[in-house]
């Protein structure tokens, strides 16, 4: 059966689910947002799309894409303005490259240090949850299943304390390569951005909402990127989360 309107099918305050989001809006094309409860995305999609992660897309004709850079490629054969990639071959290919490294180690490498400051502030889950279209479920409800639901988050994402230690200690090497992006024009260049910097932009966007995290990303032009394009992230870990030795 056909849907009469593209589906977007993400959790709340999901970084690549932020950047299809934001892919759709640029190009103007009318969807509906359907937000899973976290974590139970994991088998809602596996159920709907056959892979366990969020963003998935269901176009109105039944079409159905799974993951943030396959969306994107689809969205620029469904509507042309504005290009998410550049149409020169050199230039092309280095937006193609920051955002497949924006996908695979970028977006995971923060998502586990998300994790891992909140098992440590489970208090702060609800902040994640503002603007959220789901019932806003009471309190003491989140205060009851936010350990439960910190534990399968960072089981699904391996996010254990030896993994985070080490990307921390490799964030500012890769703050430096986005900065070094920006100066090259990769990043941040043109009139609308492209793919890389919605890919790149939403994990450092989401990196800020972690108190501990913010003085690495300070007067970096990469803050001031996601800043930019993602001016209304919600969510806020208070510093003072992971331990001192870890930044
Ligand atoms: N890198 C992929 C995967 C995205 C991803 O891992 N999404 C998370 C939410 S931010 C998720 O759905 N995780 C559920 C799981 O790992 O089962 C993309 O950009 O689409």
């Amino acid at each position: 059966m056909l849907c009469r309107v593209h589906k977007l099918y993400v959790v709340h305050s999901s970084h690549p689910c932020e950047t299809v989001k934001k892919a759709l809006d640029l190009k103007a094309i009318p969807y509906e947002t359907v937000e899973w409860l976290i974590p139970t995305q994991a088998v809602m999609q596996r159920v709907l799309f056959g892979k366990r992660t969020v963003p998935g897309l269901k176009l109105d004709s039944g079409e159905k894409i799974v993951g943030s850079r396959p969306i994107l490629r689809r969205l620029d054969e469904l509507a042309g303005d504005p290009p998410l990639l550049p149409a020169d071959a050199d230039a092309r290919a280095k937006v193609l490259e920051a955002e497949r490294w924006g996908d695979e180690v970028l977006q995971p490498a923060v998502r586990r240090i998300a994790w891992a400051a909140l098992k440590r502030r489970p208090d702060a889950i609800p902040s994640y949850q503002q603007a959220s279209k789901l019932l806003q479920l009471p309190r003491p409800v989140v205060r009851l299943v936010a350990p439960g639901v910190i534990a399968i988050e960072r089981a699904m994402n391996r996010a254990d304390d030896e993994a985070v230690q080490g990307d921390l200690r490799a964030l500012p090497d890769q703050l430096d390569r986005i900065d070094g992006w920006i100066l090259d024009g990769v990043l941040g260049g043109a009139k609308d951005p492209n793919a890389a910097d919605l890919q790149i932009a939403s994990s450092l966007r989401l990196l800020a909402t972690v108190g501990d995290a913010r003085p690495l990303l300070a007067g970096r032009p990469g803050h001031a990127l996601a800043t930019a394009l993602f001016p209304d992230f919600p969510g806020d870990v208070p510093a003072g989360a992971l331990p001192a030795d870890w930044i």
